[in-house]
């Protein structure tokens, strides 16, 4: 299962200029290892890995082992630490990083465990394939990346409120959605838009299970419910539902876990940081791809410990939820390192407010070719599902994407 406390990540991986970024983060000293050659140092297969929260003696164990091989490594004190736990940053090639895990492995104490992590940590990033369990269907992704299309059920969300609020509009969208070629349609009665407020459970209900059940059973494509609320979730699964998608990382409603567990259904586990009414308040974060690795494992932890299957979760970093066009961006650019979860990746960039920022253009429907890069440079980076309003412009997007993405991966 996952590591809570070592929060692992892959940081970065065949790319030096990001791998020397993160060591830099320890100060000069940190590449100070007198069995390494700088060939050694910087192999073409260059990994690296970030472990939380070790006790000093562990971070010298993990730092020792992966020198030994000859690679580096930095310690890093960690902020709020009190009883002087350290992060440790690991570099070396996959060949080295094979070496410390027979080293630690044969270890005793606590090394096996930590060889273990490490060894699943580097299998979970390396995954491209993922068959997502959806109730009793199953959704592959990989390298083909799937698309999930949005139906709002709102008269207030940011950028196609009010236009889909009858069923018979909604039902219609949805079979555009499905012909565009969308692999799943995730409906939704709340927007999450920053500024907005919670509507009442009831109108919510009212709003979706009738476009739900009728779409469960008019159409093939799997259909979603957008929403954080436990009751709303189960009504929809007996609707026909077969995912859950929480933009709280099932940490909102305390319920929420053993609703997807009961139903059997799959779920997204997204981050936010906050409350939609106040996280574009100066949202801030002491590491970002950290905190937010870390706020997804905890939803997966309490996945898990509900029941639910491993193979039923989708993470989302949730873009524009409690984030600055400098987050949004750091997680375009970083996503690679949320496949340690060894979860299928999703995003969401559809129409959001960075694009306007980026561009100025100011009316989210025209933000659709903004849109399409950002899903590429996504799918390039590992994510294998993307949320979005205009499927057949992200679909042609996507197809240039993957394909590219895919002969990358078998030359290196
Ligand atoms: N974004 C929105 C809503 N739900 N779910 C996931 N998993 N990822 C996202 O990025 C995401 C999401 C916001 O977009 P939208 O539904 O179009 O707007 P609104 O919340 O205003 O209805």
């Amino acid at each position: 299962m996952l590591h809570l406390r070592l929060n692992t990540r892959v940081v970065a991986a065949t790319n030096p200029a990001a791998v020397l970024s993160e060591l830099g983060r320890a100060g000069p000293w940190a590449l100070d290892n007198p069995k390494a050659s700088a060939g050694d140092a910087f192999p073409p297969d260059l990994v690296a890995l970030a472990l939380e929260n070790l006790a000093m003696a562990e971070a010298n164990r993990l730092a020792e082992a992966i020198r030994d091989a000859g690679g580096a490594a930095a310690i890093i004190p960690m902020r709020d630490a009190h009883n002087g736990d350290v992060e440790t940053v690991l570099t070396g090639s996959r060949r080295q990083f094979a070496a410390l895990v027979d080293r630690l492995g044969e270890a005793s104490g606590g090394g096996a465990a930590l060889a273990r992590e490490v060894e699943r940590a580097l299998a979970n990033h390396a995954r491209r394939r993922f068959d997502i369990r959806l109730g009793a269907r199953r959704l592959s992704v990989g390298p083909r990346p799937a698309v999930m299309g949005v139906l709002n059920v709102t008269p207030d969300s940011f950028s196609d409120g009010g236009r889909f609020i009858s069923p018979a509009d909604a039902v219609r969208q949805a079979e555009r959605l499905a012909a565009e070629g969308a692999d799943l349609i995730d409906v939704g009665g709340e927007s999450t838009r920053p500024g907005s407020d919670p509507v009442p459970e009831d109108v919510e209900l009212e709003r979706v299970l009738p476009v739900v059940e009728t779409l469960a059973s008019r159409l093939q494509v799997p259909i979603s419910i957008d929403t954080r609320r436990a009751r709303v979730a189960r009504e929809a699964a007996s609707a026909g539902a077969c995912l859950v998608n929480d933009v709280t990382g099932l940490q909102g409603d305390p319920d929420m876990p053993a609703a997807v567990a009961e139903t059997g259904v799959g779920c997204v586990i997204m981050h936010m940081l906050g409350e939609p009414k106040t996280m574009q308040a100066h949202p801030q974060y002491d590491n970002l791809m950290a905190d937010i690795c870390r706020h997804l494992r905890r939803g997966m932890q309490a996945a898990h410990d509900a029941g639910v299957p491993d193979d039923a979760v989708i993470v989302d970093p949730g873009i524009g939820f409690g984030k600055t066009l400098a987050h949004n961006l750091e997680i375009l650019a970083r996503l690679g390192q949320l496949r340690t979860l060894g979860a299928p990746v999703m995003v969401g960039p559809s129409r959001k407010r960075f694009i306007g920022d980026l561009t100025g253009v100011e009316t989210p429907a025209d933000r659709v070719p903004g849109t399409a890069a950002a899903c590429a440079m996504a799918v390039a980076a590992g994510a294998l599902l993307v949320r979005v309003h205009d499927v057949a412009e992200v679909r042609q997007a996507l197809a240039v994407a993957a394909a590219v993405a895919e002969t990358n991966e078998r030359e290196s």
